[in-house]
């Protein structure tokens, strides 16, 4: 697609010059940080695409990436889709390393022995753009070189946002002290005042019920989450953390029209709220602030808040089989869009009741189009952002929550410090009919659990992570025993909030079982700093049936 905004892109977004020593020198504890850099054991390669939902994953020894590897700076855009990286699947391709924010996005992190991953980077720069071509498997490059060279990087431990220079993040379980250097900017996580202990997980009903939940359903499943011994009950509510029951997609009248369906929630959503703060769990909701469908009222009356393109069409931001086929999203340029995003938010909180909003579809914020208002889509966006998370406290004081998903990684985390970082899962190892969506995030666990591995430097560092539920039951549910407990457990050391979505209503004896068995795993390793905890045999081995 043509790019409409080149024009903006602002001069400051490429990083040329930035090198380790650079790095260092901007840390003050930089000889800490030399040695640990230095640690060949620590490095492996994590690359990754743009948001939630995008490829990401790590390569194994001697693993180079799929295809050619496109860096390319903030606001040079190739396409207004989901994604367009493949993924570890392909054997070729163009692997797009970062196309929003001017983040780098390609990770270089820990493997054992072998130092860097055995490819080098050549930079192509023609105007605005850069390349970066894998040309030559079996050279090694020192850290130095690499960041020397490339204008994204990602070190586990360390990674720097170039829409924020000089925000560097540490990563705690390697290095001590420093949260952050000489941003300014908030630590992530320390917004809601969260640690690990205290991180909220809990039940969403999306992977069983998907859109099909009415209050029956919902307020059934609350009922039963208190009498069975479930992974909510076991590791949540025992250890006296927060625990969420969110409701998702299915409860408004259609996607960007954010109204009750009152055929399946006849008594709105308040009530349903209530019960689950009586319940002593935090109410949370799914919306999807900047989509719009056909058969929305927004589409029919405001037809000038739509994001379009050049020739004035709206601009097509996916296609979803569930809801309208194709959908669409807002021009949040417009003043009159944002305060249309406030009350919505508002809404959500003040009269409908909840305090956990799982902001979803995100990326579509960053979608370029013919913008109503001057800027660049970045500004455009984190002023949306703004927005959205601007309020952080209910009318009677209690906390409000955001988890950020389908999110550009690199422009949210001030806003999102909670954030979905794969796509979906699915009650099924894998599942490979999803070319319409157009990217390789098709739901699966197999997918999902590359993702939670492959982005596993930003758990505790820029982002808490959401890998997304845990599955136990047998019902409605393909996963082998064991497949469920290597997500369990992979989701539990190499992310931060465990969900899940099991109907406690029909867990049968088997799934409370495993259940427990979990729980139990869960509590051995609750007492390491577990995002430090490597996979080794050892910890495979506290499975009972691994
Ligand atoms: C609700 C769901 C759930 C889920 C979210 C998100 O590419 N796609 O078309 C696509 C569709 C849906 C989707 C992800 C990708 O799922 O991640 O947890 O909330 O919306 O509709």
């Amino acid at each position: 697609g043509e790019c409409l905004s080149c024009n903006t892109v602002p001069e400051g977004v490429v990083f040329d010059s930035f090198t380790l020593d650079d790095l260092l020198k901007t840390a003050a504890a930089g000889e800490e940080a030399r040695t640990a850099f230095s640690r060949k054991e620590d490095l492996c390669i994590q690359p990754g695409g743009w948001q939630s939902w995008s490829a990401g994953w790590e390569l194994g020894p001697g693993e180079s990436l799929p295809g050619k590897v496109y860096v390319i700076p903030e606001l040079i855009k190739l396409t207004n889709r989901q994604g367009d990286d493949p993924g570890p699947d392909e054997t070729a391709g163009h692997f797009i390393a970062y196309i929003r924010s001017g983040d780098w996005y390609l990770g270089i992190a820990s493997k054992e022995g072998d130092g860097l991953a055995p490819v080098t980077y050549r930079i192509n720069r023609k105007e605005a753009r850069i390349t970066a071509e894998i040309f030559a498997p079996g050279k090694t490059l020192n850290p130095g070189e690499i960041l020397a060279e490339l204008n994204v990087f990602l070190v586990r431990g360390y990674f720097m946002f170039k829409d924020s220079v000089g925000a560097i993040y540490r990563q705690e379980t390697v290095f001590k002290g420093i949260d952050f250097l000489r941003s300014g900017k908030p630590v992530p996580g320390r917004r809601y005042g969260w640690t690990k202990e205290s991180l909220p997980g809990g039940y969403e009903s999306w992977y069983n019920h998907y859109n099909r939940i009415d209050e029956k359903i919902i307020t059934e499943d609350l009922a039963a989450l208190d009498k069975t011994d479930n992974l909510i009950n076991l590791w949540y509510i025992r250890r006296k953390k927060p625990a969420v029951f969110q409701i998702d997609d299915g409860w408004e009248i259609t996607v960007g029209e954010w109204e009750i369906d009152t055929q399946r929630f006849p008594r709105g959503l308040k009530p349903i709220a209530e019960e689950i703060e009586r319940a002593g769990r935090i109410p949370g909701l799914w919306l999807a602030p900047f989509l719009v469908t056909k058969r929305s009222r927004n589409f029919r009356e405001k037809p000038e808040w739509l994001l379009r393109d050049h020739a004035g069409e709206p601009v097509v931001a996916g296609f979803n089989h569930l809801w309208d086929k194709q959908y669409y999203c807002l021009d949040i340029s417009r003043e009159d869009v944002l305060e249309y995003l406030k009350q919505l938010i508002d809404r959500a909180i003040d009269e409908w009741g909840f305090r956990y909003l799982k902001l979803d579809f995100l990326y579509t914020g960053l979608f370029y189009g013919n913008f109503s208002r001057d800027g660049a889509p970045h500004e455009h966006y984190r002023r949306a952002c703004e927005v959205l998370t601007g309020r952080t406290k209910t009318a009677a004081g209690l906390p409000v929550a955001y988890l950020g998903c389908g999110l550009p990684f690199g422009l949210s985390y001030r806003f999102f410090p909670l954030s979905r970082i794969g796509a979906d899962t699915r009650e099924m190892w894998d599942w490979k009919g999803a070319k319409l969506i157009g990217h390789v995030g098709r739901p699966s666990a197999y997918i999902s659990l590359l993702d939670t591995i492959g982005r596993s430097f930003m758990d505790g560092t820029v982002y808490i992570s959401d890998p997304d539920v845990v599955f136990l039951r047998s019902r409605n549910c393909k996963l082998k025993e064991h497949e469920k407990e290597c997500i369990a457990l992979v989701n539990f050391l190499l992310a931060g909030q465990i969900m899940f979505s099991d109907d406690p209503v029909h867990l049968e004896p088997g799934d409370i079982a495993l259940t427990r068995s979990i729980a139990e795993l869960y509590d051995a390793l609750a007492g390491d700093d577990y995002g430090a905890v490597r996979l080794e045999k050892d910890v495979f081995r506290l499975l009972s049936r691994s």
